[in-house]
Formats: structure tokens, C-alpha cells, sequence
């Protein structure tokens, strides 16, 4: 039985977000709108992290940083959302409810960033990433997750 408990539990860790973001449109097709890495795919739409490796480092670098100051991790977790993520979850990972926010604060709706801007559940193509402010068409006077706080910083470039 005890077998079985953590296979399922295992399971669920792995499968999870596959099933987290097929409740909202077009969550598979998010680009990294961060300087040096755009048009790369960013998988975990929600988190501050664009893929499973980045996150399970940044997973461990926080761990880590508690452990320093001397505080315990134990039962704690560290699901690192974004202001998107924070926001669906807050939601009860109701997509309808949080379409039409502007979770960024960069001008556009979550709809509009993801190719859903009717709130219909549209399959469509994102123009934006709606965790991180990356309105071009905008000054974006109520971003609250600009690039430069929330992005890593940009790939060493290759000398020629
Ligand atoms: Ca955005």
C-alpha cells in the first residue's frame, strides 16, 4: 500500500503541470520575452521559471537561502509563481475569472497576452507572456513584473 501511495504521489508531481495548463488557452505556445532568450519556449506558464531544470535550480536556491538564515524547509513548499500563477491560483485555477486581468499591469489583458482575447477559450497564437510586462505598444505606467527584476540575465553572447 505504502508502494503505491508514493507511485501515485510520484506520478502526480510529474503529470501535474501538463494538467495545470491545459486549463488555459494556448499555455503551450508562451515565448521567454527576457533579453537574449526570446522566442524560446516558456513551458511553465505560472512560474518564475521558463523550464523543469531552471525551476528545480531555482527550487534549490531558495531552499538553500532559508537554510542559511537558520530557518527549516520542512513541509514547506516552493511552487515559485509568478504574478500569473500567483493570480490563477488565487482564482481557484479558474481561467474565466482571470482573463480579463491584467496580472502584469503591462496594458494587456491576460486574454489578450495568451490569444484569448474574448475570454472564450480560444485556440489562438500568445502575443505576450502574461507574467512578465512585455507590452512594446505600451510605457506600462502599472507593470509590476518588469524584465529587469524578473528576468535572468541575458546568455553570455559568442565573439565572432
Ligand atoms: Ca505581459
Amino acid at each position: 500500500m505504502l508502494k503505491l501511495t508514493v507511485l501515485c504521489i510520484c506520478v502526480g508531481i510529474i503529470y501535474g503541470y501538463p494538467s495545470f495548463l491545459s486549463n488555459i488557452p494556448n499555455a503551450n505556445k508562451v515565448k521567454n520575452p527576457c533579453p537574449g532568450y526570446e522566442n524560446t519556449p516558456w513551458k511553465l506558464l505560472g512560474h518564475r521559471f521558463p523550464n523543469r531544470v531552471l525551476f528545480h535550480r531555482g527550487q534549490a536556491a531558495e531552499k538553500q537561502a532559508l537554510i542559511d538564515q537558520g530557518e527549516s524547509i520542512a513541509g514547506r513548499s516552493f511552487p515559485l509563481l509568478n504574478v500569473f500563477g500567483e493570480a490563477y491560483k488565487s482564482a481557484n485555477f479558474q481561467w474565466a475569472l482571470i482573463c480579463n486581468l491584467d496580472s502584469d499591469g503591462d496594458g494587456l489583458s491576460n486574454g489578450a497576452e495568451l490569444g484569448d482575447p474574448n475570454c472564450v477559450f480560444a485556440s489562438g497564437t500568445p502575443i505576450g507572456h502574461p507574467g512578465i510586462c512585455d507590452n512594446k505598444q505600451s510605457a506600462m505606467p502599472n507593470c509590476v513584473s518588469p524584465m529587469n527584476e524578473v528576468c535572468p540575465p541575458p546568455p553570455s553572447q559568442s565573439i565572432p
